[in-house]
Parts: structure tokens; sequence; C-alpha cells
């Protein structure tokens, strides 16, 4: 778990967590601990992508994958105990918050419905069993918005349930995450095959025996897509006025990474 969780990954989803809960002055204890449970979630989701039976990767973050350092079944009891600690932390976590909008148990239903088979885990079932030459754009869409946007969506509501949000900026919030993290996903697939497992920490060419945006739209038609989605996720902030800058530097963040 400890291997797992404290490889030297970029902590987006977490740094979501805590940027939209401090646009309201939620800063304490209990906000880092749920950006934690997110990050637990994200660390859970890798060391399963990665185990033989799925994407069977050797390298992440730089080192060998977890399995190939522990073995399999310890990389999937890591897996799971990372997914239940991560459960605990957001309800008492939210129970610390003492909310009036929101009771820990919509927190810990928001996560677990982000997870569940209609979010994380249906993504990635769709994305194993799809045959690559049967994916179209709106496939691939609805595979990426789930496997990886939906943790996205959960780790940018979480924080703005966790600052008492009124339902405007929940939504506000949740249109924002939703486009980051399918740009996001679209950087991923563009740095498979652009950038060197130095620079990334992980495989390149992973994705060759998969439908990617890069593979239906070709690199030049993939960066477009992602900008056109980071335009949207900007534009989506403008309800927010200036306490939404720090997710704009986030969609920048997105739009240059080169890890
Ligand atoms: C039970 C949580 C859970 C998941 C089961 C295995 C699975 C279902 C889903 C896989 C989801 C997955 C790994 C999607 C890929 C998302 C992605 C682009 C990961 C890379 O994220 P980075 O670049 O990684 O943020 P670092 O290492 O920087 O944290």
């Amino acid at each position: 778990m400890h291997y797992a969780l404290t490889s030297a990954g970029k902590r987006l989803r977490p740094v979501l967590t805590l940027a939209v809960a401090g646009m309201s002055g939620e800063q304490g204890e209990a906000v880092l601990d749920l950006a934690c449970a997110v990050e637990m979630v994200h660390a859970c989701s890798l060391v399963l992508d990665d185990l033989p039976a799925m994407d069977d990767a050797a390298l992440r973050r730089g080192r060998p994958t977890v399995h190939r350092a522990f073995g399999e079944p310890v990389a999937l009891l890591a897996a799971l105990a990372l997914l239940n600690r991560a459960y605990a932390l957001v309800a008492e976590s939210a129970h610390r918050l003492s909310l009036s909008r929101y009771t820990s148990e919509d927190l810990v239903h928001h996560l677990a419905a982000a997870i569940g088979s209609g979010g994380l885990i249906g993504g990635q079932a769709l994305d194993l069993l799809s045959r690559p030459e049967e994916a179209d754009l709106e496939l691939l869409e609805y595979i990426h918005s789930h496997k990886t946007g939906a943790l996205f969506m959960a780790a940018g509501e979480l924080g703005a349930m966790a600052a008492d949000a009124r339902r405007r900026d929940l939504e506000v919030v949740a249109r924002f995450a939703k486009n980051l993290g399918l740009a996001f996903q679209i950087s991923d697939d563009l740095l498979d095959v652009l950038a060197t497992p130095e620079q990334t920490g992980k495989d390149a060419g992973q994705d060759a025996g998969k439908a990617t945006f890069v593979k239906l739209l070709g690199i030049a038609g993939a960066q477009a897509l992602a900008a056109e989605l980071l335009g949207f996720a900007v534009e989506s902030l403008a309800p927010l006025g200036r306490r939404g800058e720090p997710l704009r530097q986030l969609a920048a963040y997105v739009q240059e990474r080169s890890r």
C-alpha cells in the first residue's frame, strides 16, 4: 500500500479536490484526508490496471509495478486495502467537516457511484471487452469519461461538497472536471506515443493494442480535441469569476504537461 501510494505520481486528482475546496476557503485537515482518499482510489486503480490480467505493465511511476515488486497476490490485496481505507477516510473526514448541505453518506455514496459499474470499473470493463477495430469516437469517449473522467469528477465534486458548496457550484465543478478528465486522458494517449519512459515513468507504447484517441484522430486531431475540451472546461468556470483561478491553472497544466 505504501509503495503504491507514495511513489512519484503527479497527485492531480487530490490537487483538484484541494483546489475546489480551497476556492471556498476550506483547507483544514479533514479536506486533506479527503484528498488522500481520492489518491488512494487512484493508486488502487493503477495497481489493478497494471496486473497481468489487465495491462500487464512492468513500470509505473519510474519503478517496477506493485505486482512485479511484491507478487500478484500482494498487489491485489494492497489494491483492495487502499480502496477500503479510502471509503473509511471519506466517511471519517466528512463527519469531521460537519456540513449542512451534505451528509457523510452523500460523500461516500458519490465516491462509490464514481468507482462502480457506472464509473471507473464500468469504463475499464468496456475498454477490456470492446474490440479496438470497432471503437468509434462515441465509444472511446464513453470508455474514457468513465475509466478516467469519473474519478476527476468525483475528486472535484468531493472538494465542492467538503466546502458545503451550493448545488449550482457543484454542477460547475462537475462540468469542469468532466472535460478536464477527458482532456487528461487524451494527453495520456498522446504521451504514450510521444514521450519516453524516462519522462512518464511508465512503459511507452502500452496502448499499442487498444483503441485510442491518437489512433482514431491522429496526433494533431487528438491535440486539437484535448485543447477544445480544455477550452470548454475553462469556459464552464465563468460563473465562479476569480474564484475559479486555481482550476484555470490546472487546465493550463494539463494543456502543457509532458509527463
Ligand atoms: C476499483 C478503483 C477501482 C478500479 C478498478 C482498474 C480499473 C477499475 C480502472 C483503471 C482506471 C485507469 C488506470 C485509468 C487510466 C487513468 C490514467 C490516465 C492514469 C494515469 O494517471 P496519472 O498520469 O498517473 O495521473 P500518476 O502516476 O501521475 O498518478
